[in-house]
């Protein structure tokens, strides 16, 4: 049986890692998600499995047996000053529902991995999904030489958690994993307004992640003219504001500018550089927002005379799951009392990956309110229980 107080427990114990009393920054690759590791192996060691690290830090633990497994899990990092939920209580939710299966005796047919990707934000590095693209082996050429603002690399950073520095070879045959499963709370409102606990998700959005670079000129405040400007930081904020026009004019479309960095950054000197973020995403065409929007990029620095680099950091295309899995999830949910609706994901997921390397695949969502990536996002342990019951339905129909 799914034990609702231990998940609450170990819920709280977990959030302290990279915690605050307010809010959790448990980036990837650090020593506090290595930590938050260490707790859950401890966890799933002691329920027999056999656990280990790979070459991208993402931890995996095998119950019984050889050959095609189920894989479940969700990913254990935080943004900066993000929730409590946000893929950790996937991870708790598949860490209480094989012990449910361990206890209740079910023999299983296939064996069960749960896994804790690592660096899903791709908070500190920039690199998304970066655990879970390693393993199905959809790493972009270099992205071990990125850095963060510090200057560390994602290799220096691998080896500093005692891996060998390259994360590609984290990568794993996909035909050896039969299904895989994932847990996550629902990071918008619509099972709050629908008054229901829990949804199925049918898609997951088409994600662009880039870094673009304005150059101008840096120049005095004072003495240069308004129509001798090279302006980098004039030039980025049309392009913020066309990136918003441009969003809201598409269909299931959304984009933001999350990160901005201005140079040198003095009141009294015009921006000579301007380093910002593109997150874009579309549940459908999401290409043509893509191209809408590097297209302005290009119209409006020619227009002011500065120039633009754009850096690609991850393009994963819109993602359908698998039907077949949704229907054991209907099954699964129905079972513990839920009508579940299908809902497409506006988060970007772990899932896709395996999605995308043709694993069957299906996600759960759990009633989450108060948004997400943000301290206020909360899930009740009542929902999360739920949730994990059906989860553990679900591994039952696969995995026996
Ligand atoms: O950004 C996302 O959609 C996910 O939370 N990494
Ligand atoms: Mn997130
Ligand atoms: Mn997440």
């Amino acid at each position: 049986m799914i034990d609702p107080g231990r998940l609450e427990r170990r819920s709280s114990e977990l959030a302290r890692i990279g915690g605050t009393d307010t809010s959790v920054s448990r980036l990837g690759l650090s020593a506090d998600e290595q930590r938050a590791r260490d707790l859950v192996r401890g966890w799933l060691a002691a329920k027999g499995a056999q656990v280990r690290r790979d070459a991208a830090a993402n931890l995996f633990a095998r119950f019984h047996g050889e050959g095609q497994g189920i894989l479940v899990g969700s990913h254990l990092d935080s943004v900066p000053e993000g929730g409590r939920f946000d893929g950790a209580l996937g991870v708790l939710c598949a860490v209480e529902a094989i012990a449910a299966l361990v206890d209740a005796k079910i023999k299983l047919r296939r064996p069960i991995e749960v896994v804790a990707w690592a660096d899903e934000e791709g908070a500190r590095f920039g690199v998304g999904l970066f655990g879970s693209t390693a393993a199905f082996g959809r790493l972009a050429r270099g992205v071990g030489d990125r850095t963060d603002r510090d200057g560390i690399s994602i290799a220096e950073a691998l080896r500093a958690l005692g891996e060998q520095g390259d994360p590609a070879v984290a990568r794993r045959d996909p035909k050896e994993i039969a299904a895989y499963l994932e847990l996550h709370i629902e990071q918008g409102p619509r099972l709050e307004t629908a008054g229901l606990p829990l949804g199925i998700v049918s898609d997951i959005v088409g994600i662009y992640h880039a870094r673009v670079a304005i150059r101008g000129r840096a120049d005095h405040a004072g003495a240069t003219v308004m129509t001798a400007r090279a302006d980098a930081l004039a030039a980025a904020s049309e392009i913020v504001l066309a990136v918003e026009r441009i969003a809201r004019g598409r269909p299931d479309s959304v984009g933001t500018v999350g990160e901005i960095a201005v140079r040198p950054g003095a009141k009294n000197v015009v921006p000579g550089e301007c380093v910002f973020t593109l997150d874009l995403r579309a549940a459908r065409d999401h290409d043509g927002l893509v191209r809408d929007v590097l297209e302005a990029v290009t119209g409006i620095v020619s227009a002011r005379g500065v120039e633009a680099s754009v850096d690609d950091l991850a393009r994963v295309p819109v993602t359908p799951l698998d039907p077949k899995i949704r229907d054991v999830l209907k099954r699964a949910t129905t079972s513990v009392g839920v009508e579940a609706p299908l809902l497409v994901s506006g988060a970007g997921h772990d899932a896709q990956n395996p999605a995308l390397s043709g694993v069957p695949t299906g996600m759960i969502f759990v009633r989450s309110t108060g948004g997400s990536h943000t301290p206020r996002e909360f899930a009740s342990t009542e929902d999360a229980a739920l949730g994990a019951q059906a989860l553990a339905n679900a591994l039952k129909e696969l995995a026996t």
